[in-house]
């Protein structure tokens, strides 16, 4: 490499990786030529980051999470490590194009949504701040399935992203563990012994993570399955050829698909399976890491920190318990403090249903030793303090375990943290007040501004310099220029040629017409009653019945934009992106309305069509039932590009109307403790239903068949839910929402105000950066420090 000039690499990796002549050379060949001369960049900080930890005996922070959700590495590594304007030259030099180029690469989907994407960023970050640190999860071979649409209903199919090479990483065939299943225990001088009677070898697979500048990498270490023995010969010879290639095949399922539930499903065994073993891998390769450098055990708090991201590794309390008692002789309550010492537990969720619990039935038969060790812990916490247990019902709560084998435990967002300690772990937060922290959710400015949207990003360093990527509180700096005319026309013309883009966008994939200059609203999630796209799409038709009524009123034309997958056997939500495809059909094809309102749903919501959609929107819809949602990430990254959010007070909507200020935000609906109130109101759902007429039309329009070419019962069952039970609260916030949104209309039609009230909520949102989340885990929970100081930061 050397000096080597980045299209001299480009050349030499197409002629000498790929074996290709640059004539013959398709977009695939140039994509992985030039991923693989970004990936030599990559490397030298990748061993010097390591040489470093391990002559300062740096503490390392070890990030457990079955979720990665990474997307596409390219072009972001490209931005860190400083190559992307030399790379674009020597595309356009060569007469290639470059666009098409970096959107060739697969959208690596290992993760259902904010949780992976959450750490995701995180691991970007803990690179760019220079703290040694691992990921760990799992390979899975079929990422989340992709979506498609059939006449309106969503249709799943495999995702396989790893049919072709993946370009950015290492097999580590020597990094390698068998992991054991089922089987039983016995005793053996005074230790424990567990036989297990199946096995599987976990094998590491590993990709650099470049931080900012390119000074720092960390590694990703996903486990792929692998049979220990990868032929029964012995049945081959008989003549059983399926039954000889069974081992091969029960192993491989284990790394074969992410669950594609972002809430708990029945308690599955292969799940069970999938935590243990990308868990008991993980601890090992800790272990052993540790121990090729230190001695004493009980030393292994000061080096090693361990974030369980949810419950998923849960296993990792008493599976840590077993390698330090039963494997290596220490006794039981040294294992137990040392393991504490090390762990912490991230919550993600209060929904009740998102708990997760394992039958003492299953996780007996397939790890019968940790079963025992669960209950151990259950007795020895009980005993020291009573009234809270860990197995009820003969269910394993693995919340409680993950709770009393921790440090630290965090919520993700201040109301969240707060709401945990008054509902799910009201009794363990009073046994162990100084145990819960709040951290409150970050996203990486890196891909979710620079890289996303360089048009936005250029405006902001030409005003302010580039200082903000590293250190994204210093977008605080744009405030002054704020009162600058020309400022505020740069940053609406970067946000109106990122709607021009999208809007061709929308017309070529989809057939879309819309008209840029209309307000881009936009709602991109996992689709959930909670996350209520239900609430939105009856105010979308509350909206059109109001328009046609008086087409010639003051309105603001809206692109009403929907992004989102259900889960494959959650039917409500698959109802709900039935409605909306059902709703934009009949809109979009109507005459009276064509210049005021559209609908757009594109299928098969991702990574990059976020990156797509974000910096194209002037309003955020932040939505969710109040007290419901964690904290929510993608509200950060919108009010970061330059989105108004109009949303309740939940999870952090919370707090990024403090930092925007209260003028800023569009703000409605009910509080968490009224929201608990509200359920209690007799018919609660009918009578804001009598209260509001625009309210009773658009339900009325569900049930008498304006979207269901008559099938008068298509929609019934969100109509019925949304006017009986309604557990969460649509009719009830829907006139302050109906409110709100008009409010938002009236502002986007003062231009001068909206740009203001926009370009505040960039120049205040540097406090969402991940990199702050970071410092918070690093001083608060992990107690790691970066070996040496980077020059960059
Ligand atoms: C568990 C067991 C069995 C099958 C599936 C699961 C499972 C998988 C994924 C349970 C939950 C998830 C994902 C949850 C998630 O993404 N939660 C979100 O986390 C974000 C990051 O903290 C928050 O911003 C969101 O508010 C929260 O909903």
């Amino acid at each position: 490499m050397g000096d080597q000039t980045l299209k001299d690499a480009i050349l030499s990796h197409l002629k000498y990786s790929l074996g290709k002549d640059a004539d013959h050379a398709t977009i695939y060949d140039w994509r992985v030529a030039l991923s693989l001369a970004t990936r030599d960049r990559i490397v030298d900080p990748w061993f010097q980051s390591t040489r470093a930890t391990y002559r300062a005996g740096a503490k390392r922070v070890y990030y457990l999470s079955m979720e990665f959700l990474i997307g596409r590495l390219l072009e972001d590594a490209m931005v860190n490590t400083g190559i992307l304007d030399e790379a674009k030259a020597a595309f356009d030099g060569m007469g290639l194009p470059f666009d098409k180029i970096i959107h060739d690469e697969p959208d690596a989907a290992l993760g259902n949504g904010g949780l992976g994407r959450l750490a995701a960023c995180f691991l970007e970050s803990l690179s760019t701040l220079g703290i040694p640190a691992y990921g760990y999860g799992i390979r899975y071979e079929h990422g989340l399935f992709r979506q498609r649409f059939d006449h309106g209903r969503q249709v799943e199919e495999p995702e396989d992203w790893l049919t072709q090479e993946h370009v950015w990483e290492f097999e580590r065939p020597e990094a390698a563990f068998e992991i054991g299943f089922a089987g039983e225990t016995f005793e053996n001088g005074g230790r424990t012994v567990w036989r297990p009677n199946e096995s599987v070898m976990a094998q590491a697979f590993d990709t650099p993570v470049i931080g900012w500048k390119g000074e720092w990498a960390n590694t990703l270490r996903l486990w792929g399955a692998l049979p220990t023995k990868v032929l029964d010969l012995g049945l081959f010879n008989r003549g059983d050829y399926a039954g000889a290639a069974e081992p091969e095949a029960l192993a491989r399922t284990i790394s074969r698909v992410l669950y594609p539930d972002d809430t708990t499903d029945e308690g599955k065994a292969l799940r069970l399976k999938q935590e243990y073993f990308f868990t008991a891998a993980s601890l090992r390769d800790i272990l052993r890491r540790f121990e090729s450098e230190h001695s004493d055990l009980r030393d292994l708090p000061k080096k090693v920190a361990i974030q369980m991201n949810d419950t998923h590794p849960a296993i990792a309390g008493p599976e840590l318990v077993r390698l330090l008692h039963d494997e290596r002789g220490l006794p039981f309550a040294d294992a137990m403090m040392v393991a504490r010492g090390c762990l912490n537990y991230t919550n993600h969720t209060l929904l009740p249903e998102a708990l997760e619990r394992w039958s003492e039935g299953l996780m007996g038969h397939l790890l019968p030793r940790h079963m025992r060790l669960i209950e151990m812990i259950n007795e020895s916490h009980s005993q020291q303090y009573p009234g809270v247990t860990i197995i009820e019902h003969d269910q394993v709560k693995m919340g409680e375990l993950s709770f009393v084998m921790a440090s630290k435990v965090n919520g993700v967002s201040a109301l969240h943290t707060e709401l945990m300690k008054e509902t799910v772990f009201k009794d363990l937060n009073g046994l162990h007040p100084e145990r819960i922290v709040n951290q409150t959710n970050g996203v990486t400015p890196r891909r979710w501004l620079k890289t996303c949207n360089p048009g936005l990003a250029g405006v902001v360093t030409q005003a302010i310099g580039d200082g903000w990527v590293g250190d994204a509180e210093k977008l605080v700096e744009l405030e002054p220029h704020i009162a600058d005319s020309g400022f505020l026309e740069r940053f609406t013309a970067a946000k109106r040629a990122n709607k021009e883009t999208l809007s061709n966008w929308f017309g070529t994939e989809l057939g879309v017409k819309v008209d840029p200059s209309a307000m881009f609203d936009v709602q991109i999630k996992r689709i959930h009653e909670y996350k209520r796209q239900h609430l939105n799409i009856l105010e979308t038709i509350a909206l059109w019945q109001e328009m046609r009524d008086n087409p010639n009123g003051d309105w603001t034309p809206r692109v009403v934009v929907f992004g989102g997958k259900a889960a494959p056997g959650y039917h409500f939500a698959k109802d709900i992106i039935y409605l909306i495809n059902s709703v934009a059909r009949v809109v979009n094809a109507d005459p009276i309305t064509s210049k005021l309102l559209k609908i757009v749903y594109p299928p098969n919501y991702n990574v990059t069509l976020a990156e797509r959609l974000i910096p194209a929107t002037d309003l955020s819809e932040q939505i969710s039932t109040a007290g419901k949602e964690a904290s929510g990430t993608g509200n950060m990254k919108f009010a970061l590009n330059g989105a108004m959010t109009v949303g309740t007070l939940d999870g952090a909507n919370v707090e990024i109307r403090e930092h925007v200020g209260a003028e800023n935000f569009f703000l409605f609906g009910m509080t968490a403790q009224e929201v608990w109130a509200r359920r209690e109101v007799e018919d609660h759902a009918g009578q804001a239903i009598a209260a509001d007429p625009k309210l009773a039309r658009a339900l009325d329009s569900l049930r008498n068949g304006t979207f269901a070419d008559g099938d008068h019962d298509r929609f019934r069952g969100i109509a019925d839910n949304v006017s009986g039970p309604d557990y969460f609260l649509v009719a009830s916030d829907f006139s302050d929402y109906w409110r709100a949104s008009r409010e938002a209309d009236a502002a986007f039609r003062d231009p001068a105000r909206w740009a203001r009230m926009t370009a505040l909520n960039t120049a205040r949102s540097g406090w969402f950066s991940s990199d702050r989340t970071i410092r918070g885990y690093a001083s608060e929970i992990w107690d790691a420090l970066p070996p040496k100081p980077l020059r960059s930061i």
